[in-house]
C-alpha cells in the first residue's frame, strides 16, 4: 500500500526521496551514510529524464546549468538542485545518482547506488513502476518534501495577480492545508508500517525563513507570453549576474541558492518545525 501512495504522491510533490538501507552493513568513513538513494518528483528534482521525452517541459538548453560543473544537463535550475544537495550531504560523490534515462542505458553497478526518477511533468513515473517494484522490499527510509508556497511563484503571481501578501493567497491556503494533511499521513504511516520510517520536510517554513533578497522575480529573462515561464534560450535572453541573490531561477523553478537553503535545513533542522518527526541526518543514522 505504501508503495502506491509514494507513486501517487510523487506526481504531486515537489520532491520525493527514498533512502534504502537494505545492505545493513557498517560504512567506513568517506562512504555514503546510506547505500542508495532513489528520487521521485517533478521538474524541481529532474536531472535529465525529460531530455529525450516528447514534452514541452525541458531544460536541456542554455542558460540552464550555467552554474553547474557539467553545464546544461536537463536540471531546471542554474546549478545543483535539491536531490544534488541532499545526496552530497549524505556523502554521495557529486552528481553520482544517475537519471532514470541514463541509468537505463548504464551499468547495473550505477543503478545500485540509486536512481533519479524525477521528471518535469512527472510522466516518467508510470513507466518506471516496474523498475521500482524491484526495490520495494528494501525501501525503509522515506523523506517526503511538503509542497512549496505555490502562490508565491512569480509565474503564478503574473498570471493570477497578487494579493496584499505579494502572493496568490488562495493557492497558498490550499498548500498549507495539503501539507498539514501530508504531515498527518507521515504520522499515520510511521505508526502503522513498522518496517519503514517516513519524515516530512516543511519546505514552506524553511523557505519563508531563508531571507534570499529577491523572491518575487526570475533571475533569467522569460517571455511575456502567458504560457512561457521558462528562460529564453541564450543568447536571446538575459541572465542576472548576482544569482545568489535570487530565490527563483526562472519564473517557476528555485535557484541553486534556494535549493541549497532548503537542503541544509532538511538535512539538519534549525527549528523544530523544519522537519517531522526529525531531520534527514537522524533518519540516515537509524
Ligand atoms: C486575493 O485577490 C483576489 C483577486 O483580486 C480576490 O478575489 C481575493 O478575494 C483576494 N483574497 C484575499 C484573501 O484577499
Ligand atoms: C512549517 O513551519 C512553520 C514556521 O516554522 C510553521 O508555522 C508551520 O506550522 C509548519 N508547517 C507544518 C506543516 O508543520
Ligand atoms: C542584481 O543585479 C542587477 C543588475 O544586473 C541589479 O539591477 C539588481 O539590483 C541586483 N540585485 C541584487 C539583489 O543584488
Ligand atoms: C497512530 C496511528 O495513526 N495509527 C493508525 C493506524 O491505522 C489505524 C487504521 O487502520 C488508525 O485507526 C490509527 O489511527
Amino acid at each position: 500500500m505504501a508503495y502506491w501512495l509514494m507513486i501517487l504522491l510523487g506526481k504531486l510533490l515537489t520532491s520525493f526521496l527514498l533512502v534504502s538501507n537494505f545492505l545493513q552493513q557498517h560504512f567506513a568513513n568517506g562512504e555514503p551514510q546510506v547505500p542508495c538513494l532513489f528520487i521521485f518528483g517533478d521538474s524541481l528534482s529532474d536531472n535529465g529524464n525529460n531530455n529525450d521525452r516528447a514534452t514541452l517541459a525541458k531544460a536541456n538548453y542554455q542558460p540552464y546549468g550555467i552554474d553547474f560543473p557539467k553545464g546544461t544537463t536537463g536540471r531546471f535550475t542554474n546549478g545543483r538542485n535539491l536531490p544534488d544537495f541532499i545526496a552530497e550531504k549524505l556523502g554521495f560523490p557529486h552528481d553520482s545518482i544517475p537519471s532514470y534515462a541514463n541509468a537505463a542505458v548504464g551499468s547495473v553497478k550505477k543503478i545500485l547506488k540509486g536512481v533519479n526518477y524525477a521528471s518535469g511533468g512527472s510522466g516518467i513515473l508510470t513507466e518506471s513502476v516496474k523498475t521500482m517494484t524491484l526495490h520495494k522490499r528494501e525501501a525503509r527510509k522515506v523523506v517526503v518534501f511538503g509542497l512549496g508556497l505555490l502562490g508565491c511563484i512569480p509565474y503564478e503571481v503574473r498570471i493570477n495577480g497578487a494579493n496584499i501578501s505579494g502572493c496568490v493567497d488562495k493557492f497558498n491556503e490550499a498548500v498549507i492545508l495539503f501539507n498539514s494533511r501530508l504531515k498527518s499521513l507521515v504520522s499515520y504511516l510511521n505508526n502503522n508500517l513498522t518496517k519503514a520510517t517516513f519524515i516530512f520536510i516543511n519546505s514552506t517554513g524553511i523557505s519563508l525563513d531563508s531571507n534570499i533578497p529577491v523572491s518575487n522575480a526570475a533571475c533569467c529573462q522569460v517571455s511575456e507570453l502567458v504560457s512561457a515561464p521558462q528562460c529564453i534560450p541564450l543568447p536571446f535572453g538575459k541572465v542576472c549576474s548576482n544569482r545568489t541573490q535570487y530565490a527563483f531561477w526562472d519564473e517557476l523553478h528555485p535557484s541553486e541558492t534556494a535549493f541549497s537553503a532548503i537542503a541544509a535545513r532538511a538535512y539538519r533542522a534549525l527549528l523544530p518545525t523544519d522537519s517531522y518527526p526529525f531531520d534527514i541526518q537522524r533518519l540516515a543514522q537509524l
